[in-house]
């Protein structure tokens, strides 16, 4: 059994460059935790390689000039954590009651190792016990067939690869629903809503080359040293040619500040570092539409005495003209913004502004880099098209080296929507479904993240299927959903490792363990490949070489393959069997779907660099509904989307270095000095003063929504730290009990994680 959890709370500053020795240090205590076998660690030298596995952590984009090594110390965590020797065996599930193990932490739960068997919940006994894949099969069969299918959930998290996603969700659409939330519901949906409403196409326009080109760079609310540690190369190269990185972040992230290079052994050996951002503004959290604004108000006063003076235009006018629509409304609401506001909401200096709109505006191709920060807030949607409206302005979309940059954060989380995983028709080419496999498509909008919340609370819910991830844990108002979730007729997880979720039983139950990406996938036709879409719209092959965790796993593809045939009727036009023996043939039928996209799919699959998804904004071809790239006025300068009052914080629920999503690596968030515990409260020295608080005393958050609803997380640190005032950091998902379901984005209903009000309990 592996070792649980013990180690003593240390929190005390970092001082040294993200990537670095750390790193190295970080990956040497990794591999013999996870008990990984040295012949294993071949497979890293394979990560994210043309003929190699694409990494299942984040979904940076991976070279076609690829690094010798091209993996970094977040990605090689996730190989050694899908590769690892530890099992959790039925022989484990007749130790424990769920009961039992709802008592443990997620890190202990999943360090525990690989699923190895098909299990089903016995009520009698409150425990997991093993039953063939047959068996399974035939009663989830059972229990969906009779059932309503707008009763029933299909979730998906973004790791799952092109084929099996699009298998899912033509499952899901045949059986009579659109019920298809996934991971991006929690997570660029404001992205994708935005960026569709402001330029026509739901994602980035920028490309890795893109870095070569430009020669500013506006960084938003993304922890790159964490969550996209191998984008710090392209960063570092960029700064090495001069270009200026200006960054808003509440926090004074390390990856953001410093970096050294943990592959070159001359910044090694002699800790050379470079630094990352040229400026650095600790905007207040929900602040960024006004300091955004503040740019967008000087650069409107320059232009104008530029053009009084009969200097040259700040303004891309020409651009302006030609390629947008609803500037002027924009800029008459710029004008009329009020300095003292902006200040205000954005926590930041009038001149702090300056200094950042100054590099805009001598800039002549800039790329704007967001996460999190911008997308989960309320007003998360007009964050996104704050960005766009700043980069109208000087024409910097569709021009090399320049655009809106999300970092999309599971590995193939933007190539699921790609290929139909999403509740909205006008999102999948429906009549060319129903052609193609002879069945009525559903018309009606399915339910999202949110709306899958609500019925699961309210009852109308009544099975749900999860295609991998952690649904219970990722989602607000974990404590309302843990009690509704045992109301399901049937929870079906498939799933790599034990999480929380699984300890949560229907009145039936399944846990299915499946084969992870690294390994091994042999069907009928020989051994498989699976395809990922990145960041940058582009499409790669994967190929598992590790032999599979258990010889009673089965692919995701024949899961999926093995439900359909159970909950659907025979048609001879969806051969499941077929596709499963082959995954080339599941890419033809996308290629039939999707022909423009998927073009000679399976002969360009191999491309180093990944192919090109092409992306029309790039090509400045707005297909939106004026046919123009479109400003947005925004509503107000606040993304909160609620009142300050006395004694209400705005907390960020934030990951560790150690992590990936509800998956706890380990205690330690080495970049922000906090060892062996998660249990901690950033805060502002003045506020712990102001409330009388003092450091390391344990406090509680309640929520402070004003809804009436006790929501409470017990047992933070209180740890001082540079945070702008009446603002809090914590950790995701253990303070996801504080969020209200009601709490989200407008428009993208992406739950609002970055601006949760609470309060302070002693
Ligand atoms: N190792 C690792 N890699 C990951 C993940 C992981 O958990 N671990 N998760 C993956 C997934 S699914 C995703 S979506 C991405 C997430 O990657 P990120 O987008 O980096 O998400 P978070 O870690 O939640 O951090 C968001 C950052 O925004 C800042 N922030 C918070 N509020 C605001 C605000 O109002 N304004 C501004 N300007 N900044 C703000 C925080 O200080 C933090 O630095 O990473 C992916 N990659
Ligand atoms: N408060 C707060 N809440 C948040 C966020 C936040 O910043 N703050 N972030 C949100 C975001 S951005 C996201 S993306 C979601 C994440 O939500 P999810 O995607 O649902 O969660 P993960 O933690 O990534 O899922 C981890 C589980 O996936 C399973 N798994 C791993 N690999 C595989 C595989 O190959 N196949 C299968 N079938 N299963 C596998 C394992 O069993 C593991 O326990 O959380 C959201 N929730
Ligand atoms: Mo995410």
């Amino acid at each position: 059994m592996a070792k649980q959890h013990s180690d003593k709370p240390e929190i005390t500053p970092f001082e040294g460059p993200a990537g670095g020795w750390g790193s190295v240090r970080s990956l040497a205590e990794i591999f013999p935790r996870e008990r990984v076998p040295p012949e294993t660690l071949r497979e890293l030298v394979r990560q994210n390689k043309p003929d190699g596995f694409q990494c299942v952590s984040c979904a940076w984009p991976k070279p076609a000039n690829h690094h010798p090594v091209e993996f970094c110390e977040e990605g090689a965590k996730a190989t050694a954590w899908e590769l690892t020797t530890y099992r959790t065996t039925p022989e484990f599930f007749a130790k424990h009651t769920l009961a039992e193990l709802r008592g443990w932490k997620d890190y202990d739960l999943e360090q525990h190792g690989r699923l190895t068997h098909p299990l089903r919940y016995d009520a009698a006994t409150d425990k997991y016990v093993a039953c063939a894949w047959d068996e399974a099969f035939a009663e989830i069969g059972a229990v969906l067939r009779p059932l309503d299918p707008k009763s029933v959930v299909f979730y998906s998290s973004g790791r799952t690869s092109l084929e099996a996603s699009y298998m899912y969700g033509l499952m899901a659409r045949m059986y009579g629903n659109q019920n298809l939330p996934d991971s991006s519901n929690m997570c660029h949906e404001s992205t994708s809503v935005g960026l569709k409403a402001a330029i026509g196409v739901p994602v980035g326009t920028t490309r890795l080359e893109d870095f070569e080109q430009c020669d500013a760079i506006l960084f938003f609310g993304q922890n790159v040293g964490s969550n996209a540690p191998r984008m710090l190369h392209d960063l570092r190269s960029a700064r090495k040619r001069g270009v200026e990185i200006i960054t808003f972040n509440p926090l004074r992230e390390r990856g953001l500040e410093r970096f050294t290079d943990p592959q070159n052994p001359i910044e090694m050996a002699t800790r050379a570092e470079t630094n990352i951002s040229t400026q650095y503004h600790q905007v207040k959290a929900g602040g960024d539409i006004a300091a955004m604004m503040g740019i967008a108000k000087f650069l409107v006063e320059w232009h104008d005495a530029a053009i009084l003076a009969g200097q040259p235009a700040v303004l891309d006018t020409a651009f302006i003209e030609a390629h947008t629509h609803g500037f002027e409304d924009f800029v008459a609401a710029v004008r009329a913004a009020d300095w003292g506001a902006i200040v205000h909401e954005a926590g930041l200096a009038k001149t702090a502004l300056e200094e950042a709109a100054r590099v805009y505006a001598k800039s002549k191709a800039v790329m704007a880099i967001y996460g999190m920060g911008l997308t989960q807030h309320v007003k998360g949607v007009e964050n996104v098209r704050m960005v766009v409206n700043l980069l109208l302005m000087r024409g910097n979309i569709g021009k090399p080296g320049a655009g809106p940059t999300p970092v999309r954060g599971h590995s193939n989380v933007q190539g699921q929507r790609t290929v139909g995983i999403t509740e909205k028709t006008e999102l999948v080419p429906v009549e060319k479904l129903e052609a193609q496999y002879g069945f009525t498509a559903p018309r009606e909008k399915g339910l999202d993240t949110v709306e899958s919340c609500r019925g699961v609370i309210d009852g109308s819910v009544k099975a749900f299927v999860a295609l991998g991830g952690n649904f219970l844990r990722a989602v607000p108002e974990t404590g309302p959903m843990e009690a509704a979730w045992t109301n399901l007729d049937l929870s079906v997880q498939i799933a790599t490792k034990l999480n929380r979720n699984h300890l949560f039983p229907g009145k039936v139950t399944y846990l299915l363990p499946c084969l992870g990406r690294i390994e091994t996938d042999v069907q009928a036709s020989g051994p498989q490949v699976v395809t990922v879409e990145d960041s940058t719209s582009c499409i790669h092959a994967s190929r598992g070489k590790a032999t599979p965790a258990s010889k009673h796993l089965l692919s995701e593809p024949a899961i999926v393959g093995a439900l359909a045939k159970q909950i659907l009727p025979a048609n001879p036009k969806v051969d499941w069997d077929a596709w499963v023996a082959d995954y080339a043939t599941i890419r033809d039928a996308i290629e039939q779907t999707y022909p423009l996209v998927f073009r000679d799919f399976n002969a360009r699959l191999f491309q180093p660099g990944g192919f090109w998804k092409g992306n029309k904004a790039s090509e400045r071809i707005w297909q939106t509904e004026s046919g123009k790239a479109e400003f947005l006025t925004p509503t107000g300068l606040s993304a909160t989307g609620f009142a300050d009052a006395d004694g209400r914080f705005r907390l960020m629920t934030l990951r560790s270095n150690d992590q990936f999503n509800t998956t706890i690596y380990g205690y330690h968030d080495r970049f922000r000095g906090v060892k062996g515990t998660r249990d901690v409260l950033f805060m502002h020295a003045a506020d712990i003063a102001a409330a009388g608080l003092k450091e390391n005393q344990i406090v509680a958050l309640e929520s402070d929504a004003g809804d009436g609803i006790t929501r409470r997380r017990e047992g933070l640190i209180v740890t001082p730290y540079s945070i702008p005032r009446g603002c809090l950091g914590a950790y995701y998902p253990e303070c996801n009990v504080l969020m209200p379901v009601e709490h989200f984005a407008e428009e993208s209903h992406v739950p609002a994680a970055k601006s949760v009000p609470v309060k302070i309990v002693a």
